[in-house]
């Protein structure tokens, strides 16, 4: 997920369905591989003092006082700034006393920015989240207070009229920074422009609103344990049992989604199925009326003829009528394809259940059905073969020499938690030193959800030459290894992983010259792309080789399989 638009999470992650880790169980022993991660340790412990990631500007585990007294800094630096560049008279406007203030501004303050936000996703301390999500609030607030400036956007638009040569990256900078102030409608009379901003203002509190319904959403159905029959008894454990053998089933996608692969019982997918289609329907249907409403004034007032063109206007695609022409295309080339798999998918149900109709609560039930009759596959015996810290280790090898990339763990750098993980990236050949990276790959009370990359600092280059690094931070849902097991990873987590690693190379291989046009902040319909095509690499043997070995795991003197689901 990569969002745009200012208030919004900087980070990227696949939208991913069901991924719940269910933790080994029993004290279990390693038997046979003692893997080590493919990386050089430098290990500098001379000097205790734990030293600063040099050309990094992201301060680690500020506390809370520190964040938000460091929140106001930010924000009194940036006014400063945007006063300065406004105060420029429009026939004096140069680049350097407009352009680079502005890009060397957002550069050198992204890190700080994130240094304050990021704690809200991975702090172990209520307090600091707390503070880290009030500094957010008041960052974005300021951010999307200096995007409606007027007098910036005019100076701005001077300097672009005045045609001063640029290159070509940095005339696409000004561009971006025009359209930005246009999208909120700079351009318009006066009276126009309030008129978008206030329903802006509308847009935003309806798409928080129906976000907020989801999260909050707590409904569940129960089922007694023959109904629930298929799904393992590994996940029966990790639900709530309400009364008498019923258990909860809630709308939480890794519910939802084990029971819709795995439960044997038609009647039972389909209730869950229905359940999770209509979460919130009663309060979100007309929040999503509005909102359809608000967005179309919103989108004509702005002169497109619909909401579709003005999402549309900042992607690669640009306009409606080449998506729906993509998807006429798509559908045509599918549509026998999609036929012929369905067939056999509904013949399968005819096979088990009957003559029934096949609906929507058949459709991953099935799927997975094929996968294992027609390819042999047993996904539970499958994830033997993928011990965490080999995967890791696999990946980073495969990363490495497919990019001429060398990592390197700093043992001493700082860090919020003494699972953090830092690696220097240098260039193998000039050795260089491109970035950082921070992995936090394990679960624990009050982490952040999600599998995702965080730009921690973006890729730029200063007026004087001095070129800024990127860092990334990598956050996983790991569960941790459990009396030094590694622990076993399913193949879809293996595949995530890869992918989010995708997300951090790209960010770090960055050369561009702009915060604001590196990195992943590439058209919102291309910042997928990279990610998904490393992702090809996990289904290649010689990479699979490199990412995967037999896990064997000795309990007592009889050897036991992990459990396992899905
Ligand atoms: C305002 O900017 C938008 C987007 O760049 C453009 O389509 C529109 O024509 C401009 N309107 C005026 C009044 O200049
Ligand atoms: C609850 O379960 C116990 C043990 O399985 C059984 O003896 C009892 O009759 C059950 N009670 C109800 C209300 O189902
Ligand atoms: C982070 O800072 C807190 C104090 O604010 C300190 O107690 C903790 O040890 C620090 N954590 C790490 C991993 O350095
Ligand atoms: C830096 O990169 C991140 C992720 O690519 C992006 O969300 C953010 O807006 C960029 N920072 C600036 C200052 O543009
Ligand atoms: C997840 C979601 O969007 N839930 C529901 C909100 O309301 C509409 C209209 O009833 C449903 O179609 C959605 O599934
Ligand atoms: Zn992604």
């Amino acid at each position: 997920m990569e969002s745009e638009g200012n208030g919004e999470k900087k980070m990227s992650s696949k939208p991913k369905k069901g991924s719940n880790i269910i933790p080994l169980t029993g004290a279990a022993a390693l038997l046979t591989l003692a893997v080590s991660l493919a990386i050089t340790a430098i290990n500098n412990r001379r000097n205790s003092k734990k030293k600063d990631l040099r050309g990094c500007n992201f301060r680690v585990n500020l506390s809370a006082s520190e964040i938000l007294k460091l929140a106001d800094r930010i924000i009194a630096k940036s006014k400063e700034v945007h006063d300065a560049v406004a105060s420029v008279p429009l026939d004096k406007v140069t680049y350097k006393n407009v352009i680079s203030p502005l890009a060397e501004l957002e550069a050198q303050q992204f890190p700080l920015a994130q240094s304050c936000v990021v704690p809200k996703l991975v702090s172990t301390s209520d307090k600091v989240r707390k503070a880290s999500a009030e500094a957010e609030k008041k960052i974005d607030a300021h951010s999307s207070s200096c995007s409606k400036r007027e007098d910036v956007y005019l100076v701005v638009k001077a300097f672009a009229a005045k045609g001063e040569w640029m290159g070509p990256e940095a005339r696409h900078y000004v561009h971006c920074l025009i359209r930005d102030f246009e999208r909120n409608g700079l351009n318009l009379t006066a009276t126009k422009r309030e008129e978008v901003q206030r329903l802006r203002a509308q847009i935003d509190e309806l798409s928080f609103q129906y976000v907020q319904n989801l999260n909050d959403d707590s409904t569940y159905l129960l089922f007694r344990e023959n109904e629930l029959a298929g799904v393992p008894t590994e996940f029966l454990k990790t639900l709530e049992e309400v009364e008498n053998g019923t258990f909860k089933v809630t709308s939480k996608s890794h519910h939802v989604a084990a029971v819709l692969e795995l439960c044997k019982i038609g009647k039972t997918r389909r209730l869950v199925a229905m359940a999770y289609g209509k979460r919130c329907a009663n309060v979100n249907l007309s929040i999503m009326e509005d909102l359809v409403q608000v967005r179309h004034k919103f989108a004509r007032l702005l002169g497109y003829s619909h909401y579709a063109d003005y999402a549309l206007n900042l992607r690669m695609a640009k306009t409606s009528s080449k998506v729906l022409e993509f998807l006429e295309d798509l559908s045509s080339s599918l549509s026998n394809l999609a036929n012929k798999e369905l067939a056999v998918l509904k013949e399968l149900k005819k096979q088990e259940e009957g003559e029934l109709p096949f609906g929507v609560e058949d459709l991953l039930y099935y799927v997975k059905k094929v996968e294992q009759q027609d390819f042999d596959v047993d996904f539970g015996a499958l994830k033997q073969y993928f011990p965490v810290n080999l995967v890791l280790s696999g990946i980073f090898k495969i990363f490495q020499d497919l990019f001429g990339l060398r990592f390197e763990e700093i043992v001493d750098a700082d860090v919020w938690h003494s699972d953090v993980q830092v690696f220097s990236v240098f260039d193998l050949s000039s050795g260089e030193l491109l970035g950082y990276f921070y992995l936090d790959m394990y679960t624990r009370e009050g982490k952040y959800g999600q599998t995702c990359m965080v730009s921690l600092q973006n890729g730029s280059v200063e007026f004087s030459g001095t070129r800024q690094i990127p860092v990334a931070l990598l956050i996983s849902q790991l569960q941790k290894d459990i009396c030094g097991i590694s622990s076993l990873l399913r193949f879809s987590e293996v595949v995530s992983l890869f992918h989010e690693f995708g997300h951090v190379v790209q960010h770090l291989c960055n050369r561009a010259s702009f915060a604001r046009l590196s990195g992943l902040r590439v058209d919102p319909d291309f910042v997928e792309i990279p990610a998904q095509v490393l992702e090809n690499w996990c289904y290649e043997s010689f990479s699979l080789k490199l990412i995967s070995g037999f896990h064997q795991v000795i309990h007592l003197d009889k050897i036991c399989m992990c459990p396992e689901y899905i």
